[in-house]
């Protein structure tokens, strides 16, 4: 169909950037996981989602092209919660965005932040992305005027969790959901690549920020209101007994360990309906 400046033989006009405040967000809204969802039902219910979890939005350019990496294993019930609740957001956010289930490999001992570096060298060679959000798969936010955007500084996004009483556990927590532009992850060198099994890792991260003169950008209590979905201890993440002396030495090992000495095997690269999954291999500790 012509557009408007068609009509009028004008030369056709870049089309509009989305407005900065997207404009059929609904605010606080009802989360809950009694009711197991199935994946068939989030495909119904988002028609416009592209093969591997890809959207931006048809009527105005998205401001910011967003990849929302998850590191996973074992959780396929809470993914189908995440993207049932998340895909409708996300549109009503008006992003460019793009699903990535970072799924580890094996049996091996975890390593949550490996798979985050994995997303994000991932995520870029398949699309221009400029922003990350890295979000555990049981987070789910409560009040969608949370952006899972990228801001001047880092941007911590599940700073009001019902498991921590709606309210920060510690001032310099990083963990959960939070997002990076392309800038401030390579300028921290990424996520560091030795924390095996559970803990550590995101406070890492935090140090990485402080070292390099950022600072955690956050949104209010009420709008970071997240649900968490509670569940049984995982195997092979018990907590890692050296991360209280690993965060102690972030500042000798941020420009060694992280996107500069980053190795793995790619297992496969599959275009989901609803999410792209990158199966990779990161090794044993
Ligand atoms: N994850 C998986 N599979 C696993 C382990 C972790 O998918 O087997 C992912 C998942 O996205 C999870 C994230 O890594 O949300 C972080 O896992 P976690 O166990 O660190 O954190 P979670 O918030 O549980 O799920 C917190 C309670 C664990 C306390 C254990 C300390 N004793
Ligand atoms: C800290 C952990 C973080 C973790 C946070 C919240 O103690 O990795 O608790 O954990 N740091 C260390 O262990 C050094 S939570 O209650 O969500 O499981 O993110």
């Amino acid at each position: 169909e012509p557009s408007p400046d068609e009509t009028t033989s004008l030369p056709s006009a870049a089309p509009q950037s989305c407005p900065e405040t997207p404009p059929r967000l609904v605010g606080p809204h009802h989360v809950e996981f009694s009711n197991p969802v199935s994946l068939e039902l989030v495909r119904k219910e988002n028609p416009e989602i592209q093969e591997g979890g890809r959207w931006r939005p048809k009527d105005c350019t998205a401001r910011q092209k967003v990849a929302i990496i998850i590191p996973y294993r074992h959780r396929k019930t809470h993914l189908k919660y995440w993207l049932y609740y998340l895909h409708p957001i996300l549109q009503r956010q008006q992003l460019d965005y793009g699903v990535y289930v970072v799924n580890q490999y094996g049996e091996t001992t975890f390593n949550r932040a490996k798979l985050m570096n994995v997303g994000f060298t991932e995520a870029l060679k398949q699309y221009d992305y400029d922003c990350f959000v890295f979000s555990d798969v049981d987070i789910v936010p409560a009040d969608d005027r949370n952006l899972y955007k990228c801001y001047n500084q880092p941007r911590h996004l599940s700073v009001a969790l019902d498991k921590f009483g709606f309210r920060l556990p510690y001032e310099r927590i990083f963990g959960g959901a939070s997002a990076m532009n392309k800038e401030q992850f390579t300028k921290i060198n990424g996520y560091p690549n030795n924390y095996w099994g559970w803990g550590g890792e995101d406070d890492d991260v935090s140090n990485r920020l402080s070292i390099r003169g950022l600072s955690i950008s956050r949104p209010d209590s009420i709008i970071g209101r997240c649900r968490m979905i509670t569940h049984t201890e995982d195997t092979n993440n018990a907590p890692n007994p050296k991360r209280f002396d690993q965060i102690k030495h972030t500042r000798e090992t941020i420009d060694r360990d992280g996107l500069s000495s980053l190795q793995y095997r790619l297992v496969s690269v599959e275009k989901c309906p609803l999410y792209t999954n990158v199966t990779v291999d990161v090794g044993t500790p």
